[in-house]
C-alpha cells in the first residue's frame, strides 16, 4: 500500500476502497477556525451532545480579529467558552494561524485530522491524512460520526535532485500547478515521495501539501520520515512520532515527476494560482506592496529567509511590505533570535500571526496595483481591492522585489543559497492554548448579538420550478460567491446579514433578485466553488431560496456544502449548460421521486419547451440528505 491507503485502511469504518466508490473514515482530530467556527459549533450544540469524541479537537481564532465593531470580539468569547464546555482546545487570538499551529502543536503522524479550512490538508506534511470540509461535516466528527467521501485515486509525485540557489518548496507546488492546474487534483489524494525528501524539512512539505488545496486535491501526503522525527524532535513532541513509509511496491493511480535540479523561480500571475510563469518572464515588474506569511509560507523558516535577505537593506520606498508571522512560536523565534530587529529595520510592517491581508482583512493594495503574496490564492478581488493585480511568489522571490521594487529573480540577486536549518529546539510555549475547562458544567457559553441561530430547510419538495437567477463560468470560486474580507467576515454568524452579500462582487442585483423571486437557480460552469470550505457559500444562498445549481463539474468540499444545506447540486453537459440562460424557468416535475427512486433528474426548460435529463450522481446516503433537506435534518430523522 502507499501512505494514503494506509491512512485510510486503518480509518476504514465503511465502504470499500476502490477509487470512486463511497467510503466512512473515522476521524481523529478536528480543528475548527473562527471564520467557519462559529458556525460549526453552533451546529455541533444542536446535536446534544456534552463533549467532544475526538482525540483532539481545537478551535483556533486567526482569520477574524480586527475588531473594527464587537462582532469578532463577540464570536471570540462564543468561540472560547464553547470550547471550555465541549472539550476542546482554544487557541486565542494572537498565537498563529490554525495550520501552522496545528503541525507544530497537534499534528500526528498516522492520525486523521478534519478541519473547516481548505488548507487543512497542511498537516499532511508529517503523514496525516488531513482533509478540508465544511463546519456540519466537523461538527458531525466531534460529535464521533465518520467522514464520507468518494475514495480518491492516489497521484504519485515524485521528487528528484534537490534545490537550487533562489529555489526553493513554493517553486515546486507552483510547478505541481502548472502541470496539474486548478482541477487538476479533483477526486485525489497527492502523495509525494523521491530522493529529494531526504533533504525537505517539514515547513517545506507543509508548503506543498498547503497548496494542494489549490489543485482541487481531496489531501496532500508525505510520508513520516526522520526529516518528520527531526521535526517532533525539536517541538519537544519526539514522542508523538510514529513511522508511515509507502511499502516497496506500493501502486499508485497516477504518476507525476519534478525535478528540483532543473526548477527555476516560479510565481502564479494574477488571478488564479494555476497561471504559472517563471519570475524571470515578469521581471521588472514595477510592484507597490508585498506580503509574507499566509499559512503556506510564515514558518520560521519561511520569517528568517524573508530576515536575511532583507537584513541591511531597505524596502523599496514604492513598496509596502507586510510580515505576518504563522504562529507565535515562530514570532517568538525571530524575536529572540534578531532576525526580527533585521525585518523591522529594512522597514516591514510587522502584523499579527493571523491570515491578515490573505483574505482581505486589512492592507489592501492601491487600486490596480501589484501586489505580490507569499500566499496561496489570488483569486481576484480577494485583497479587498477590485482591480488587485495580485502574484503568488515563495518568500524568497518576495523579499527580493521588495527590496528592488520590481518582480525580481532571487536567483540572480544570491550570491549563494540561504539555507535556513530546522532548529534544535524551537520555543516552546504553549501559554495561547487553554485547555478544555476541568469544570465544563460551570462554564457559560457567551452569545453577543452577533450570533444568530442558523436557518433550517424543510424537506425536498415532490416538484420545482424556479428561475435561474444567475449564469457564470468556469472556476467560480466560493470567494466569488460568498465573499469575505473586513466588511464581510465579521458577518459569518449571523447568516441573514451575511445572506446580504452573496454574489455581491460578481452581480450586486443578485440578492434582491433572488428574494424577489422567492428564490431560483444559479448556473455554473467547470469547476464550480473552488477555493474555501466556507459552507456560507451555501448556507446562504440557502437561506436566500437557491434550491438547484447546475454546473458542468463542481469543487469537492462545495458540493458537499451545498448536499449539506439541501440543495441539488446537478452536473450537465456543456450543450445544456450553453442553453440554460438568466431569466428561464426550469421545472423539475418530479425531483422528490427520481432522487429517490432514479439516478435521473428530468428537467423542462419552460420557455424552449425542452425536456434534458441529467444523471445526478449522488450516492445513497446523499439522496437521502438531499431528501430530507440537508444533513442535520437527515441526522435527526436518522437518530
Ligand atoms: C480561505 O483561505 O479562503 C479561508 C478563509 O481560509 C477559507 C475558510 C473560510 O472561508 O472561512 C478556506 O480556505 O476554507
Ligand atoms: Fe488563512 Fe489565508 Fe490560510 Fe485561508 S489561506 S487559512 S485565509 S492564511
Amino acid at each position: 500500500m502507499n501512505v494514503a491507503q494506509k491512512l485510510i485502511s486503518s480509518h476504514l469504518v465503511e465502504g470499500k476502497m476502490n477509487a470512486g466508490e463511497e467510503i466512512a473514515i473515522s476521524i481523529d482530530q478536528t480543528l475548527t477556525q473562527d471564520a467557519t467556527g462559529t458556525m460549526a459549533y453552533l451546529e455541533f450544540e444542536a446535536m446534544g451532545i456534552p463533549k467532544v469524541r475526538t482525540r483532539v479537537s481545537v478551535s483556533y481564532v486567526d482569520h477574524n480579529t480586527l475588531q473594527s465593531g464587537f462582532e469578532n470580539a463577540d464570536d471570540h468569547r462564543f468561540l472560547q467558552t464553547m470550547a471550555g464546555k465541549y472539550g476542546i482546545y482554544f487557541s486565542r487570538p494572537g498565537n498563529g494561524i490554525c495550520h501552522q499551529v496545528h503541525l507544530e502543536r497537534f499534528s500526528k503522524p498516522g492520525q486523521t485530522l478534519l478541519g473547516s479550512d481548505s488548507h487543512t490538508p497542511n498537516a499532511g506534511a508529517v503523514g496525516m491524512l488531513a482533509i478540508g470540509a465544511g463546519g456540519l461535516n466537523v461538527a458531525l466528527a466531534m460529535a464521533g460520526e465518520p467522514f464520507w467521501l468518494v475514495m480518491p485515486k492516489v497521484m504519485k509525485v515524485i521528487l528528484r535532485g534537490s534545490l537550487k540557489k533562489g529555489v526553493s518548496a513554493k517553486d515546486i507546488i507552483l510547478d505541481v500547478l502548472r502541470q496539474l492546474t486548478v482541477k487538476g487534483g479533483v477526486g485525489k489524494i497527492v502523495e509525494y515521495t523521491g530522493e529529494a525528501l531526504k533533504n525537505l524539512t517539514v515547513p517545506e512539505r507543509a508548503t506543498i501539501t498547503n497548496m494542494g488545496a489549490e489543485l482541487g486535491a481531496t489531501s496532500s501526503v508525505f510520508p513520516s520520515d526522520e526529516q518528520t522525527l527531526a521535526f517532533f524532535r525539536a517541538q519537544g513532541r519526539e514522542d508523538e512520532w510514529g513511522e508511515l513509509r509507502p511499502d516497496k511496491d506500493a501502486v499508485y493511480d497516477e504518476q507525476l515527476d519534478v525535478d528540483l535540479d532543473n526548477l527555476v523561480p516560479l510565481i502564479a500571475a494574477p488571478s488564479s494560482p494555476d497561471n504559472i510563469r517563471t519570475v524571470r518572464e515578469v521581471q521588472g515588474t514595477p510592484i507597490k506592496q508585498v506580503c509574507i506569511g499566509s499559512c503556506v509560507n510564515s514558518s520560521y523558516a519561511d520569517l528568517m529567509i524573508a530576515a536575511k535577505m532583507m537584513k541591511g537593506k531597505k524596502v523599496h520606498p514604492d513598496v509596502s511590505l507586510t510580515v505576518s508571522p504563522g504562529s507565535r512560536q515562530a514570532l517568538q523565534m525571530i524575536s529572540e533570535n534578531g532576525a526580527l530587529a533585521d525585518l523591522v529595520s529594512s522597514g516591514a510592517r510587522i502584523l499579527e500571526s493571523t491570515c491578515g491581508p490573505c483574505i482581505g482583512m486589512g492592507h489592501a493594495p492601491p487600486t490596480g496595483a501589484v501586489t505580490l503574496r507569499t500566499f496561496n490564492r489570488n483569486f481576484p478581488g480577494r485583497s479587498g481591492t477590485p482591480d488587485d493585480q495580485s502574484y503568488l511568489c515563495s518568500p524568497l522571490t518576495a523579499a527580493a522585489s521588495a527590496v528592488a521594487g520590481v518582480i525580481t529573480d532571487p536567483g540572480e540577486v544570491l550570491t549563494e543559497p540561504i539555507i535556513i536549518p530546522l532548529p534544535d529546539k524551537y520555543i516552546i510555549d504553549d501559554a495561547m492554548i487553554v485547555p478544555p475547562s476541568p469544570e465544563p458544567e460551570k462554564v457559560v457559553v457567551e452569545r453577543g448579538p452577533n450570533i444568530k441561530p442558523f436557518p433550517v430547510k424543510e424537506a425536498l419538495e415532490e416538484s420545482l420550478t424556479s428561475r435561474v437567477i444567475l449564469k457564470v463560468g468556469d472556476n467560480i470560486t466560493t470567494d466569488d460567491i460568498m465573499p469575505a474580507g473586513a466588511k464581510i467576515l465579521p458577518l459569518r454568524s449571523n447568516i441573514p446579514a451575511i445572506s446580504e452579500y452573496v454574489f455581491s462582487k460578481v452581480d450586486s442585483e443578485f440578492t434582491s433578485r433572488a428574494k424577489a423571486s422567492g428564490g431560483g437557480i444559479v448556473v455554473g460552469g467547470m469547476n464550480y466553488g473552488q477555493g474555501s470550505s466556507r459552507e456560507h457559500a451555501a448556507l446562504a444562498p440557502m437561506y436566500l431560496g437557491i434550491k438547484v445549481v447546475f454546473a458542468k463539474s463542481f469543487a469537492r468540499i462545495h458540493k458537499d456544502n451545498l448536499i449539506n444545506f439541501g440543495i441539488l447540486p446537478l452536473t450537465v453537459e456543456p450543450e445544456v449548460y450553453d442553453t440554460l440562460e438568466e431569466g428561464s424557468e426550469i421545472e423539475l416535475p418530479s425531483v422528490a421521486k427520481e432522487v429517490k427512486e432514479s439516478d435521473r433528474i428530468t428537467f423542462i426548460d419552460k420557455k424552449s419547451g425542452k425536456t434534458f435529463t441529467t444523471l445526478h450522481g449522488l450516492t445513497q446516503r446523499q439522496r437521502e440528505i438531499i431528501l430530507a433537506g440537508g444533513l442535520l435534518n437527515y441526522v435527526k430523522y436518522k437518530a
